[in-house]
C-alpha cells in the first residue's frame, strides 16, 4: 500500500511509455512541471498551444523542449478541445491545464460528443501527506461538486474509493464529515446524508470501503477525540479518505492544509476517461508535480 507520495513516485519510475497532453500549454509553471515529470522518467507529454509563444516560455525558465511533441494552435479553445480529443482517442492518459481558463477546459471535458465523460460523475479528489499522521489522507470534493446532492455524494465517494484502491489500499477507511458526530435531521441535513452513505457501505451498495459517518474532523483522525467523546467507530482515528459535505468545506479543508499545515498535495478530477490536472496558478511547483504522478497513478 502506497503510504507516502515519494512511494508513489517510485511505482512510477520507468513508465516513460505514458503520456500528459498539456491544453494551452505556453505556461511557465505547466512547462516545468511537465518537464520535471519527463526528467523522473514518469511521463511523456504533447503541448498542445501557439508553438512560438510555447517556445518562448520555456526559453524563460530555461528549459528543453527537445523531448516534447508540440501541437502548434494558437485559439485556446481550439487547443484544449485538441488536447481533450488526444486524451479521448487513447494518444494521452492524462490531460493537464496550460494557460486555459479552468471554464474552458471543463467545458471541453463535459462536452457530451467530444468531452471525456462516462457515465460517472466527475469530482476532486486531493491527497496529503503531512508529519502528523503516518498515511496519506484523501479527500474530497475541495474543488468541483459545489453543492453535492445525497446521490452526488455517492459519486464522490465512489470515486475516492477508487483512488486509493488505485494506491494499493483494497478496503480504505471511509469518514463522512460533519460539524458532528450525531445525526441532526432538523438542522444539519449533511449529518443525514452521511448517515445514509455510512448505511449504504455496511450495506454492500458502495464497495470495497469501511464508510461511517457522520463524522467531526477530529473523531476522523484522532483516536484520542474517539476515546474522549464515546465513540466507537471501525473507522475513527485512522480514516484514509474524508468525504467533505459541500465545495466550501472541502476547499477550506485543502487551504488549510496545504497553507497552514504545509501538507505535501496533489489534486486531481476523476470520474472522467482519463484523470485530468487542474492546478491553480497558486500551487507550488511541488504540487503540480505531484498532481501530475497521481493523476498518472490513476489513469
Ligand atoms: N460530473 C459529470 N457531469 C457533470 C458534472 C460532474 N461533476 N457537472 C456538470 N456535469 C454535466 C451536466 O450534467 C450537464 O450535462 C453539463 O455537464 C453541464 O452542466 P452544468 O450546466 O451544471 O455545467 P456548468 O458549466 O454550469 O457547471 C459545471 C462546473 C464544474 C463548471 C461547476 O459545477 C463549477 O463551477 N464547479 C466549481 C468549479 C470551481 O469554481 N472551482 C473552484 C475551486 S478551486
Amino acid at each position: 500500500m502506497i503510504q507516502t507520495f515519494d512511494e508513489l513516485i517510485n511505482t512510477l519510475k520507468g513508465s516513460q511509455s505514458k503520456v500528459v497532453a498539456v491544453a494551452y500549454a505556453h505556461d511557465t509553471d505547466a512547462l516545468e512541471a511537465i518537464s520535471k515529470t519527463h526528467q523522473e522518467g514518469i511521463a511523456k507529454g504533447i503541448l498542445v498551444g501557439p508553438k512560438e509563444k510555447i517556445e518562448k516560455a520555456a526559453a524563460t525558465v530555461g528549459l528543453s523542449l527537445t523531448p516534447f511533441e508540440i501541437v502548434d494552435i494558437d485559439d485556446e479553445k481550439a487547443a484544449t478541445q485538441k488536447a481533450v480529443a488526444l486524451v479521448r482517442e487513447g494518444q494521452a492518459d492524462v490531460l493537464m491545464k496550460g494557460l486555459c481558463s479552468t471554464s474552458t477546459i471543463l467545458s471541453a471535458v463535459l462536452d457530451k460528443v467530444n468531452g471525456l465523460r462516462d457515465a460517472k460523475l466527475l469530482s476532486h479528489i486531493t491527497a496529503f501527506q503531512i508529519p502528523s499522521y503516518p498515511k496519506l489522507i484523501i479527500i474530497s470534493d475541495a474543488a468541483m461538486n459545489i453543492a453535492p446532492t445525497l446521490e452526488e455524494k455517492v459519486g464522490i465517494t465512489e470515486n475516492a474509493i477508487q483512488v486509493a484502491n488505485r494506491l494499493g489500499n483494497p478496503c480504505p477507511k471511509v469518514a463522512v464529515i460533519a460539524a458532528v458526530e450525531k445525526v441532526n435531521p432538523g438542522s444539519m441535513p449533511c449529518t443525514v446524508d452521511a448517515a445514509v452513505l455510512s448505511m449504504m457501505g455496511s450495506r454492500g451498495q458502495i464497495k470495497n470501503a469501511v464508510i461511517d459517518g457522520p463524522l467531526a474532523v477530529d473523531n476522523a483522525f484522532s483516536k484520542h477525540s474517539c476515546e474522549v467523546k464515546g465513540i466507537t467507530s471501525p473507522v475513527g482515528g485512522d480514516a484514509d479518505i474524508a468525504i467533505l459535505p459541500d465545495i466550501e468545506a472541502g476547499n477550506c479543508f485543502y487551504k488549510v492544509m496545504s497553507y497552514l499545515a504545509l501538507a505535501k498535495t496533489a489534486g486531481i478530477i476523476v470520474g472522467a476517461r482519463k484523470p485530468i490536472v487542474l492546478t491553480s496558478r497558486s500551487d507550488s511547483d511541488e504540487t503540480k508535480f505531484l498532481s501530475i504522478a497521481l493523476a498518472m497513478k490513476v489513469s
